[in-house]
This record gives C-alpha cells, structure tokens and sequence, in this order.
C-alpha cells in the first residue's frame, strides 16, 4: 500500500508550523531553510515510501555520525563541500574574477594556532621515519598580479600513515607536527621542508565509512597538502595540492582534485641541491 500526502493542506499548514513560519520572534533565515529541508524531507519520505524502520535506521546513524564528530567528514563525502566551491567559482566568472591558482575545499582537520615563522619552515618533527623529504616554494601573488610581501601561507599535510597531527588515532604525534604557518619574506615568497604525505582514508568501522560502503564507495583520499592563503585587504584563499602520480588523484573520495591542483614533482639527488634545502643537516 502506498499513500502520498505530502500535498494536503493541513500537511503544508503543518510544515509551517514547524518551522515557526506562522509567527513572528525567531531567526527568519533559520526558519526558511528549516522549512525547505524538513519540506524536502517530507516530500522523499512520501516519494519514496520510507518506512518508520528506515527512518529511525537513518536516526541512529546520524547519532553514531555526531558522537564520532564526523558531520564535517561526511559532509564532504557526499560532494557538499566540493558543491559549494562549485557555486563560489560560478559567483565569480559572473562577476570577471579570474583565480590563478583554483579554490578547493577545506576539510575537517585544519587545527588553528599553528606555530608561525618568516620566509621558512620545517613542518615535520623528523620523528617519521618512512617520511620522504619534500621541499615546496613558491610566490603569493597579489590579485594585482604583483608579489605579496607578508602574505601568510598557512599549510597543513598527514604523515606517512594517513594520520593528522590533532586527529592521531595511534596518538603518536606531537600537537601541530606537519602544521605551520609561514609569513611571505619581502618578496611574496614562502618556502617549507616536510615529508611527503600519505593519502588519507576515513576511520575503519566508523559511521562515515558504514554509509560509503552502502553506497557501494571508498573513503579514500588521494596524498595532498592543504593551504590556506591570506593578506590584508585580500580575500582568503582556500586550497590544497595532490601528489603527482599518487593513483586515486582521480578518485578522491571527498571531490577535490582539480586541474591546476597537481604540481609536478622533481626528484632531486644532486650534492649541491640537498646541500642547498638543507637536507643533509640541521635546518636554520
Ligand atoms: C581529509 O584529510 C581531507 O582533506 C578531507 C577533505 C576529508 C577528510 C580528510
Ligand atoms: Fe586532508
């Protein structure tokens, strides 16, 4: 037996009800999103005949979601996050804003309060020991096309077990290991020395992976480095690179390679080029 009642008026009534869109006090913006979602709800409850056990198998996920505090992991999982940079790209080629170096999503497990330094940083503590030295450089550009002296340069990457400083589940790294914050010098450059990353893949057993697995999907990132850029009088920018030839760069679970996102990687085994990032001794 199917029924759809969706349409009748007193469930419509209802439905503002809810969201307390018959009254006056309240957030008016939390209420019309309130009353769209729980709408669009109701409406797929009814579409689909979504039986009280789906739903309440629905309820409980979403508790074990909270309790484990991946909303935010999830969240990207299901192409949100990518969505959103999606309408931030269309926001700006409707408004002529070219990006040289494309947006792309944040994530769940940038930490605040990294420890910042000028011109240079080593992210890793050097206590990894199948870490592979890694050096990037580079230049922030103002929207003026000039260097942005200043600048800062916020960069954080996993190590080679896939596993965040913060987010340890070994709790095996110390607080901000391969997280810094790095201030432009007077040229707009910034440079670090680090290892390089391993993919990251969600916690096994955990609520985000039970819902990929129903959907027949991994939850497996390709190997990247997250960056935060920001100046005075610029707007932030949000974004990360790949690893060059790490194999899931076109099948990241969370939807956030992107063209111009993959820098080459140059192996580098010459003297003078070790000597030159510091890669034999202690680094200044
Ligand atoms: C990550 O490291 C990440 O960058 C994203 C987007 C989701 C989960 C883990
Ligand atoms: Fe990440």
């Amino acid at each position: 037996m199917t029924v759809k009642i969706f349409n009748r008026p007193d469930i419509q009534d209802f439905l503002k009800v809810l969201s307390g869109l018959d009254q006056n006090g309240g957030n008016p913006r939390v209420k019309q999103i309130i009353h769209r979602i729980v709408s669009d709800l109701f409406k797929a409850i009814d579409d689909l005949d979504i039986t009280p056990d789906e739903y309440r198998t629905g309820i409980a996920w979403l508790n074990e979601l909270g309790a484990a505090g991946q909303a935010g992991l999830i969240s990207p999982g299901l192409g949100l996050d990518h969505f959103l940079d999606e309408r931030l790209d269309a926001i700006d080629e409707a408004l002529g804003i070219k990006n040289e170096t494309p947006r792309t999503i944040e994530g769940p497990l940038y930490v605040a309060g990294a420890p910042e330094s000028k011109g240079f940083a080593r992210l890793d503590d050097g206590t990894d020991a199948d870490g592979h030295p890694l050096i990037m450089h580079g230049t922030v550009y103002g929207s003026d096309g000039k260097p942005a002296a200043g600048a800062k340069v916020e960069v954080w990457h996993c190590d080679t077990r896939g596993f965040y400083s913060h987010f340890d589940p070994t709790g095996k790294q110390a607080p901000f290991n391969m997280r810094r914050t790095i201030i432009t010098d007077e040229n707009g450059r910034y440079k670090f020395r680090s290892i390089v990353p391993h993919g990251y893949g969600v916690p096994p057993g955990s609520p985000t992976e039970k819902l990929l697995s129903a959907l027949g999907r991994h939850g497996q990132r390709p190997a990247h480095i997250h960056f935060f850029v920001s100046a005075e009088g610029h707007r932030k920018l949000t974004t990360q690179i790949n690893i060059a030839g790490d194999p899931l760069i076109n099948d990241d679970f969370a939807y956030a390679t992107r063209e111009g996102l993959v820098p080459d990687l140059v192996e580098r085994t010459d003297e003078a080029s070790i000597k030159a990032n510091g890669l034999a001794g202690p680094f200044a």
